[in-house]
């Protein structure tokens, strides 16, 4: 009897709270703020890139004060300014940040020692040829993988960047949201490799997670689906915490969930459009709290009760779990 109680308390003794530690824009809860991914260094300080400004912003979870720290310059396109619309994050093992730029197809990168507050690094192309660029995770030998969103295509590319390579394809696939008009074809979005180096794929537009073994000689095998389940539709950043679990950040739903290895999902967290999740893009984790970026985007669970915008709730922002 006592085993049993001991084991209740285990699976149901401490439910995660959802809190806001920082709002990005606190002047607006309009979308004048617009963070598709987060990220944190070694020191556990929290990384965002701001799509509106092209700002790369930094988060100390103590001091709760955004500070810029790095830059990526709109480019002219054929005579068209086209903003990088910066997408995930990750640092290297060189303490470098890379950064998916969607509206470039590349990757960029600001040197470590260049993400200064008083003078905020310039970033500079790092990877090439990676149309939809998305999520980003590195493998153990430094090698970069990219998602390719919409087309399906996972990129890799060495640690030293250059033109990068497809390894693998994820069919596409669009699906159509409740309302029976929006539309969702992203296939791939956020990337983690668990501790085993396999490398796990957010199907945004299946409501799913991918599992893709690389073999010792750097070849891919062929996708598994890990998980699909209704509850995963918008699935867009994941990461492991330090258990081996899976989170997920089901953007549409506003909701948080985990998914084991056999493939069990479970909701963590939900709420409606007043937040504090609001169209949650993206988590990471420093120790045993987790640091969610809010994109906040009306649609689905985030439109608001205008039933046009995503006014409810304080907008960009970072959110935090504490399991
Ligand atoms: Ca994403
Ligand atoms: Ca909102």
């Amino acid at each position: 009897m006592t085993v049993l109680l001991g084991a209740c308390a285990t699976v149901q003794g401490r439910t995660p709270t959802v809190s806001i530690l920082v709002d990005l824009d606190p002047a607006s809860a309009d979308q004048t703020v617009i963070v598709e991914s987060i990220t944190a260094d070694r020191e556990g300080r929290l990384y965002l890139a701001d799509r509106v400004t092209g700002n790369i912003l930094r988060v100390d979870p103590k001091s709760r004060e955004p500070v810029v720290v790095g830059q990526i310059d709109a480019r002219e396109i054929q005579g068209k300014k086209v903003n990088a619309d910066a997408s995930g994050l990750a640092f290297n093992q060189e303490g470098d940040l890379l950064i998916a730029a969607t509206g470039f197809s590349e990757v960029v990168r600001i040197r470590g020692s260049d993400l200064n507050p008083a003078k905020p690094g310039r970033a500079e192309t790092f990877a090439t040829g990676t149309p939809g660029a998305n999520g980003i995770a590195f493998d153990k030998q430094g090698n970069l993988y990219v998602s390719g969103a919409r087309a399906g295509k996972i990129y890799r590319v060495g640690p030293g960047g250059g033109a990068a390579k497809a390894i693998a394809q994820i069919e596409p696939h669009t699906r159509t949201l409740p309302d029976g008009k929006t539309t969702q074809p992203i296939v791939e979005n956020g990337l983690a490799f668990d501790a085993k180096g396999v490398l796990h794929v957010a199907d945004t537009a299946r409501g799913a997670i991918w599992k893709l073994a690389i073999g010792n000689d750097g070849n891919p095998g062929k996708p598994t689906l890990l998980a699909q389940s209704p509850l995963l539709e918008g699935a867009d950043g994941i990461a492991f915490d330090s258990s081996g679990r899976l989170w997920v950040t089901a953007n549409e739903r506003n909701a948080i969930l985990t998914v084991t290895t056999d493939g069990t999902v479970q909701q963590v967290a939900k709420n409606g459009s007043q937040g504090p999740l609001e169209f949650p893009s993206a988590i990471v984790f420093v120790g045993n709290t987790g640091y969610i970026s809010n994109y906040d985007t009306p649609r689905r669970d985030n439109m608001a009760a205008d039933g046009k915008t995503s006014i409810d709730g304080i907008g960009a922002s970072i959110a935090q779990i504490t399991p």
